[in-house]
């Protein structure tokens, strides 16, 4: 491969491995990084543990750049920069960047091999931290080298952590750079990432690839790429539907894709986690699969309670990062047991115990964890044609306002409720937590191209002869006055799935609102979490208004009248 020659030219690497994605490279690369203690082998069955950089804990949204010959077709939303003038850029960085170091070759699929939905990529990499990452993320090395021979199409990545070494200087447990730059190219499928080593940042099968690259692929073929868990709910009679969801990161999809139903009867499984591709077939059903092979799930807050299987996935094969190490050479974080534990190591590397007054485990610690260990993983997981969604759900973490349960009237009015997505930010992206954001289907960090063109794409989705999913927002999110959380939330999010279930299927009535349609009654619910503060409502109208502007004459009018509606039908 040509291109493996010139990267290696320039970035002057000591030595290159062509990844087959066998056991025993997995192996080899763990026992090699245990030997430099770049890595832990934990008590655990075949897991480790991994330790970063304190300031390479999360992704870097400041440092992602789409480049395209025009600048509108990134839109307000992203970073743009004009190709040639990045690729001079990244030339200049990438110069020798990997002296001293192993130049990893990783051909992978996202999808099923050979599903007429999967897509390849290359990624070229000098982090064995990341190899090992994407032989559970992804289905990497020979099969997916093979159908790239054949002529298949891939994204090319270029990774690198950014720190060269000299002769004889010893190597950091967590080598990064300050100087952080993760570049797309959409037109030639390539993306160019320096100076992380960490998830979204690193592992270029994920959000650069499946989500930054691919919804621009998706935009041309006219199907989507979106930052959502796939999940099917079973009822007490048999049926099935299955639903997709976007929530922003860190804002509860692993924990409802695995959910452990507190009604009798109702069941959920699981098909993806955080990201589906979707596309309509010849019978006008949406198909969706999710890329991905494995879950980069936060550990914080994961329980036997809130999600006991996810407890039982990452049992064994797992890869640990910034969570806290216990003295038996186990993993602990905040939310995993009542009590802490009496002594541990944090996620930096000190002595912790219950007095100290810092987290044991960084907020955005993650786990790295096989797809197939997942126990509750659907029957349909790796169908190659997808599993025909019948619901949408867009969700926010929204103190205030935003009901539990929201129903659309229609196509439109759902895009809408996705375009005015409005959520916390959280610990999964550098920089300050919980402020309130615009975050556009959850799309705004991982959208490559102008976000007023996808909003107009999903309106174009809508054709006759098209079984248009429902749509719904929720908020699992809203808090009283001491901060408490009002809904109780994880199981108990099943009480809304069962209305949207049922909803789809025409069986229960719905209060006709001027924001959509809302339950009735839902057993249990907090009844506060079901009104339409109407106040509140006119105002948040006007900061959608003010945030869409920002689109100026590309926002679609259809959704600027639907807004107009809701307006109307609220004053
Ligand atoms: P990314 O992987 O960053 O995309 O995150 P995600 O959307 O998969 O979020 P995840 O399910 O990992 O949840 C993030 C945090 O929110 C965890 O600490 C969860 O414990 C918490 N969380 C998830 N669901 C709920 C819920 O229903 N209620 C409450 N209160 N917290 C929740
Ligand atoms: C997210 O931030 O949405 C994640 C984690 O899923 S990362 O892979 O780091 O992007
Ligand atoms: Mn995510």
């Amino acid at each position: 491969m040509k291109f493996v020659e010139e990267i290696k030219a320039l970035c002057l690497p000591d030595k290159v491995v062509i990844c087959d994605g066998s056991v025993e490279e997995f192996q080899k690369i763990t026992e090699m990084m245990c030997r430099n203690k770049s890595l832990i082998r934990l008590k655990r069955e075949g897991s480790f543990y991994a330790r970063t950089d304190p300031d390479d804990v999360a992704r870097n949204e400041e440092c992602v750049f789409i480049c395209t010959d025009d600048e509108d077709d990134v839109g307000p939303t992203n970073h743009w920069v004009a190709p040639q003038e990045m690729k001079k850029r990244l030339h200049q960085l990438f110069r020798g960047c990997m002296k001293g170091r192993t130049m990893y070759v990783i051909p992978y699929s996202m999808g099923v091999i050979g599903s007429p939905m999967a897509k390849y990529g290359i990624e070229i990499t000098d982090s064995p931290y990341v190899v090992i990452n994407m032989h559970i993320m992804t289905r990497m090395g020979v099969a997916a080298l093979n159908e790239i021979e054949k002529g298949a199409k891939f994204c090319l990545g270029v990774h690198s952590v950014g720190r060269p070494l000299e002769e004889g200087e010893v190597d950091v447990f967590w080598p990064c750079c300050d100087e952080k730059v993760i570049a797309h190219f959409p037109k030639t499928k390539e993306v160019w990432s320096f100076g992380s080593g960490y998830g979204g940042n690193a592992l270029i099968g994920k959000k650069c690839f499946a989500l930054r690259i691919a919804s621009t692929m998706a935009r041309d073929e006219g199907w989507m790429a979106e930052h959502m868990l796939i999940m099917g709910v079973t009822n007490p009679q048999g049926v099935k539907k299955y639903f997709a969801a976007s929530f922003p990161s860190s804002c509860g999809k692993t924990n409802l894709a695995m959910m452990k139903s507190s009604l009798p009867g109702w069941d959920v499984t699981c098909v993806g986690d955080d990201i589906a591709w979707m596309k309509f077939d010849e019978e006008g059903v949406l198909r969706a699969i999710n890329p991905e092979n494995g879950f980069f799930g936060v550990a914080p807050g994961t329980s036997l309670k809130t999600n006991p299987s996810a407890m039982r996935l990452i049992e064994k094969n797992t890869i640990f990062t910034n969570v806290a190490l216990s003295d038996d050479g186990d993993v602990w974080w905040e939310g995993m047991t009542e009590k802490p534990p009496a002594s541990l190591t944090d996620w930096r590397g000190n002595p912790w115990t219950p007095e100290s007054h810092t987290l044991a485990a960084h907020p955005n610690s993650r786990f790295t964890a096989p797809v197939d260990q997942c126990p509750v993983l659907d029957d349909r997981a790796f169908d190659p044609e997808g599993v025909p969604i019948e619901g949408i759900i867009f969700g926010g973490r929204r103190s205030t306002l935003q009901p539990l349960v929201v129903q659309a009237k229609n196509w439109q009015q759902g895009v809408l409720f996705g375009a005015g997505l409005t959520s916390e930010t959280t610990a999964a992206a550098k920089g300050a937590v919980g402020q309130l954001r615009h975050d556009p289907f959850a799309m705004l960090p991982f959208c490559g191209y102008n976000m007023a063109h996808y909003f107009s794409h999903w309106l174009s989705l809508e054709k006759p002869g098209r079984k248009m999913p429902q749509i719904f927002s929720v908020n699992w999110f809203r808090k009283d006055r001491e901060g408490k959380f009002l809904w109780p939330g994880f199981g108990e999010n099943i009480r809304v799935i069962k209305w949207m279930f049922e909803r789809i299927e025409e069986k229960v009535p719905a209060k006709d609102e001027a924001i959509g349609y809302l339950p009735v009654t839902l057993d249990t619910a907090v009844e506060k979490l079901l009104t339409v503060d109407r106040l509140g409502y006119l105002d948040n109208i006007q900061q959608e208004r003010e945030y869409f502007s920002l689109f100026g004459d590309q926002m679609p009018k259809e959704l600027m009248r639907e807004l107009d509606e809701m307006e109307k039908g609220l004053s």
